[in-house]
């Protein structure tokens, strides 16, 4: 079976919040429910057809806290059918069981990040990012026993080898969602470059689905990047605040609308939400 999203379509994913951008370096950042409910109602209108979520406490901290996550969800299904992927990477404060609270509040997909990495700057400098292989056997069970998709975070090669072992083991179904995430400024990591990504793409086991993250100043090149070799893109503030160089961006929905007239130059539309669904082989929406 051929899981490739058809040529004249696009997959669009924005993550709005992350766990490391905020309003100090960007106030435009949503951190509360109903600002990153109508945020993502506005990227939905744009475009987007997934969203990915963080929360974040009253006081702007990251926070497992279901009843949180729970009123987010509940806003932005009030405002639309965008597919709502909670992120199990959290935030460098959460623990691994606070990482899987979000699960919950039933999303329809949940980032599962595929190796371990170093923080080598900020305030969490020398605190790992950890997901060893049987962290991450704990987290995909976790996912995948709610009947939750997992969209598989690769930073480097060596990740996509535990997605092999994780195919191999039968704990993951078609089509495998991966996410090449390049560019992230954490020891471990690979680069945002062409080469990278092509090769990654090169390396993709059967039967994958393949979205592209560039961070920084690298998410419009790598998008247009992906959206020529067939696969999907993420854009947003979590991954790069700016719009231009020295230029922060205004909203999140400003990123997606960027995005998305290059899709369309490239004579793509944004895939809606029920579209994704029967791509990702995500079950429809419920009424
Ligand atoms: N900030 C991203 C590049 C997660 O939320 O699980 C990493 C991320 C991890 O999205
Ligand atoms: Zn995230």
């Amino acid at each position: 079976m051929d899981y490739a999203i058809p040529a004249d379509r696009v997959v669009i994913t924005v993550a709005q919040t992350g766990a490391i951008t905020n309003k100090s370096l960007n106030p435009n950042v949503p951190e509360q429910p109903a600002e990153i409910a109508q945020s993502a109602y506005d990227c939905f209108n744009e475009g987007a057809s997934i969203v990915h979520i963080h929360a974040r406490d009253p006081q702007g901290e990251n926070t497992s806290e279901l009843s949180i996550f729970e009123d987010i969800h509940g806003r932005i299904r009030d405002k639309c059918d965008i597919i709502i992927q909670d992120s199990t990477g959290g935030g460098p404060n959460l623990t691994q069981e606070q990482r899987i609270n979000c699960l919950g509040a039933s999303p329809d997909m949940a980032s599962l990040n595929m190796g371990s990495m170093m923080r080598v700057a900020g305030p969490y400098k020398g605190v790992p990012f950890s997901n060893m292989p049987d962290e991450i056997d704990w987290f995909v069970e976790q996912i995948t026993q709610r009947g939750i998709k997992p969209e598989m975070e690769v930073y480097s090669h060596a990740m996509l080898q535990e997605v092999r072992r994780l195919i191999k083991e039968g704990r993951v179904t078609k089509p495998y969602y991966i996410n090449i995430v390049l560019g992230m400024r954490y020891q471990g990591a690979e680069p945002a470059t062409p080469k990278t990504l092509t090769s990654m793409v090169d390396n993709l086991p059967p039967d994958s689905i393949f979205n592209c993250t560039g961070v920084g100043s690298a998410q419009t090149p790598l998008a247009t990047m992906a959206m020529i070799m067939g696969g999907c893109v993420r854009v947003g503030l979590e991954d790069n605040i700016y719009y231009a160089k020295g230029e922060l961006a205004q909203s999140n929905a400003q990123l997606v609308a960027k995005v998305v007239r290059i899709a369309r130059e490239l004579g793509k539309q944004p895939a809606t939400p029920a579209e994704t669904r029967q791509y990702l082989g995500l079950p429809p929406a419920k009424a």
